[in-house]
């Protein structure tokens, strides 16, 4: 085990989305991890509530991805796949093919969520173009969605903080309303009642600028990162209803659903939704390696065919696109998720994971509970004027009794890696009761 570092060697390091300072005064380290638990630069072991960021589904340093990442790594480190090839590229898009909803049979390669968006909306554009519809340039996202930090994915993303300081980002964008709403839903288990008629929001937006001005709409099945808000029941079904009616592509951004989150391989499963376009990242290798993918139905690919066959068909794509040792994870990580039943695991788990999440209710503060497959939040009444002091002081508290939370605003997201066993459910819910009765 490593000694404590010097509080002068974190300086360096320019932390994303993180208080540096206040970190940096108290700092909180890992230095290995295996399966549900981190252990701190002291010895500490942690219980990772929120597999680490959303990522690490089949827990960590699992033997058979490690394994597969060197073996790639001193194999072939790297070879490029612009106008050139490797196996494990090919290997990689057709198992992704094989657990993908039905008619998702295409996969373009990045490196992360955000890329993914990017890729998604980039080729929702070409793809109208393509097609002669080139008027069709909106992009549509929804106030509280989050699809990661490039201009694309802030532009169509609605949440306050991580779009104000970054001027007037891409144009021809607008938001539908959010489904968040504690008045009518608080404590709901599972979809809530309330709301599917937000859905029809889209019409307003097509009465504003016209379906054919539209390219796409993207919405994440649960928009976890402004604070897991569950869609209605119905909502998303009558979404992608409106969108078939006017011709609108519907991205579903499954970063964090894809893979088992909510009990399916797919949020789209979940739901019984059939967007035009995935994005996925995080859990396509168990975090273990960045990589992001996005899926797209044979339509969407085809309308790219049509031109010469010596001409490039899509001009886009990264370096690491399909990078070697991304996609030896990743193969070896779907092989795990399915020899474990990894991706449908959280079904059989869902129903005592919303007893034990709903058993916080009383606790101080306490505003809301929610809970979807093995994803679950609490929501805290905010001190006034200070807020997410509330969520974060229980982060750091949690962190103390040996408890990963994620806090985000006055909630706190829980999202264990998929491998959870009952007692270990219990644990996590006693750890956070503690903490929740000690703090402020
Ligand atoms: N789309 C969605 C729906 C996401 O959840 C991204 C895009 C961006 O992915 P990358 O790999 O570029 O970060 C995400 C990422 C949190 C948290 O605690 C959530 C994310 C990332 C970090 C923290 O809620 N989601
Ligand atoms: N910037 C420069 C100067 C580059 O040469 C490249 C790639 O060649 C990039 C950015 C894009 O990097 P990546 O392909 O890793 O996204």
């Amino acid at each position: 085990m490593s000694a404590k570092l010097a509080t002068n060697d974190l300086e360096a390091f320019w932390m994303p989305f993180t208080a540096n300072r206040q970190y940096k005064r108290a700092p909180r380290l890992f230095v290995s991890a295996e399966r549900m638990h981190f252990t701190t630069d002291d010895g500490r072991r942690v219980l990772d509530g929120t597999s680490g960021l959303w990522c690490v589904n089949a827990g960590h340093c699992r033997p058979k991805i490690v394994e597969a990442i060197r073996k790639q790594v001193g194999e072939l480190d790297f070879a490029g796949t612009f106008q050139m090839g490797h196996p494990r590229a090919f290997e990689c898009a057709s198992k992704l093919v094989n657990i993908a909803p039905p008619g998702f049979d295409h996969v373009f390669f990045t490196n992360s969520g955000s890329e993914s968006v990017e890729t998604a909306l980039k080729i929702a554009l070409a793809y109208h173009r393509a097609k002669g519809d080139a008027s069709r340039t909106r992009l549509i996202g929804r106030e509280r969605g989050y699809h990661g930090v490039n201009f694309g994915g802030t532009s169509v993303g609605g949440i306050t903080n991580n779009r104000k300081w970054f001027g007037t980002l891409v144009s021809g964008v607008d938001h539908l309303r959010h489904t968040h709403d504690i008045s009518r839903n608080a404590f709901s288990r599972g979809e809530p009642e309330h709301g599917a008629e937000l859905a029809d929001d889209l019409e307003r937006l097509v009465a504003l600028h016209d379906a054919s001005t539209i390219a796409a709409v993207i919405v994440e099945p649960v928009a976890c990162s402004a604070g897991v808000l569950i869609p209605p029941k119905g909502y998303l079904q009558r979404l992608a209803a409106i969108c078939a009616k006017h011709d609108i592509l519907l991205i579903l951004d499954e970063v964090i659903t894809a893979f088992g989150r909510l009990g399916t391989p797919f949020g789209a499963d979940y739901f019984g939704v059939s967007p035009d376009i995935i994005t996925t990242a995080k859990g396509v290798t168990n975090g273990a390696i960045p990589m992001g993918a996005v899926l797209v139905k044979g339509k969407i690919h085809d309308a790219f065919m049509g031109g010469p066959e010596e001409a490039i068909d899509l001009f886009h794509g990264y370096t690491y696109s399909g990078h070697p040792a991304a996609c030896a994870a990743s193969i070896a990580t779907l092989e795990v998720y399915k020899e474990e039943g990894l991706v449908t695991r959280a079904s059989e788990l869902a129903p005592y994971w919303q007893e034990a999440v709903h058993s916080l209710k009383d606790l101080p503060h306490v505003i809301d509970i929610r809970n979807i497959g093995l994803i679950g939040a609490i929501e805290f009444d905010p001190i006034p004027a200070e807020p997410g002091k509330r969520a974060h002081a229980r982060f750091v508290e949690a962190f103390n009794r040996g408890l990963l939370v994620r806090a985000t605003g006055d909630i706190i997201a829980l999202s264990p890696p998929l491998i959870i066993e009952k007692k270990e459910i219990d644990q996590l819910v006693d750890i956070l009761s503690g903490v929740l009765k000690s703090a402020n």
